[in-house]
């Protein structure tokens, strides 16, 4: 599949539960002209069908290369990043919650449901055809909550983009991502305060900030309905090296941040 495709399926599911993109989007386009993405991120469920080693593959074959491997200790996950040879295709951030280092009462929660998982033959599109497995119930989902909420976000929504981030880069009326932010503030969204608005220094190469996550009601398992933080929007600035070569890289400790934009506020 053909990279220009794949992001379209990926906006279209994306915004259909992160609405707050699009109108961020069209904002900045309106201001700025085309918004150029600069990365992506999939989580996912290690030691399942639908495991970092098996969606790898599916993303190597668009023309992707591993661009570096991240451990996230205390939130029990690890991650790849993507990079791609044309520098016009966003990059790719893809993690995986270690679910073996999850207490019993939430590994067998997220087995049941795992354990739905078809394994047919895996193609682009598992990154946005939604869950693949059914609604757990109000009470799994806290019960995960309350351990990982990461597991439990994704418990919820699934593998599917959970955000799309502007390059600030090739904004043409702005390069400080302060000023981005606060546009986005000035919209009406939140931000993700954690560490900070701004996450990363110049000198790290790289400053990221984010919104909180958008919202919308879903119909759990037990039949309750209940509103539920689904996607985000991210902002990147990325800075030259001594050599005047721009990162393109992912920043550990930024990234630890950024995951919390999916917190309940
Ligand atoms: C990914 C967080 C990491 C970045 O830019 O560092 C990230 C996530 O929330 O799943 O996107
Ligand atoms: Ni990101």
């Amino acid at each position: 599949m053909q990279p220009a495709a794949f992001f379209q399926s990926l906006w279209r599911d994306y915004v259909s539960i992160t609405p707050q993109a699009q109108v961020i989007h069209d904002l900045f386009e309106a201001a700025d002209g085309e918004v150029i993405n600069d990365h992506v991120a999939f989580r996912t469920f290690a030691d399942t069908p639908l495991r970092l080693d098996v969606l790898e593959p599916i993303i190597l074959a668009m023309g992707y290369e591993r661009q570096d491997s991240y451990d996230f200790k205390a939130k029990k996950l690890r991650a790849h990043s993507f990079i791609h040879p044309d520098p016009t295709v966003p990059k790719v951030f893809c993690s995986e919650l270690l679910v073996d280092q999850l207490s019993d009462a939430s590994q067998q929660i997220i087995k049941k449901y795992t354990a739905e998982i078809q394994e047919a033959t895996l193609d682009p599109s598992v990154f946005w055809s939604g869950r693949h497995w059914s609604m757990p119930s109000w009470e799994e989902y806290n019960a995960v909550m309350a351990e990982s909420e990461y597991g439990a976000w994704l418990l919820a929504i699934g593998v599917r983009c959970n955000h799309f981030t502007v390059s600030v880069n090739h904004l043409t009326t702005t390069s400080d991502i302060r000023e981005v932010l606060n546009r986005v503030k000035t919209a009406g969204y939140a931000v993700n305060t954690v560490g900070g608005e701004v996450k990363g220094t110049p000198e790290a190469l790289l400053e990221q900030g984010s919104t909180m996550a958008d919202k919308q009601t879903f119909t759990f398992g037990c039949g309750q309905a209940h509103e539920i933080p689904t996607c985000f929007y991210e902002f990147a600035l990325r800075h030259a090296d001594n050599q005047g070569v721009v990162y393109q890289g992912f920043v550990e400790a930024n990234a630890d941040k950024i995951f919390e934009s999916t917190n309940a506020m």
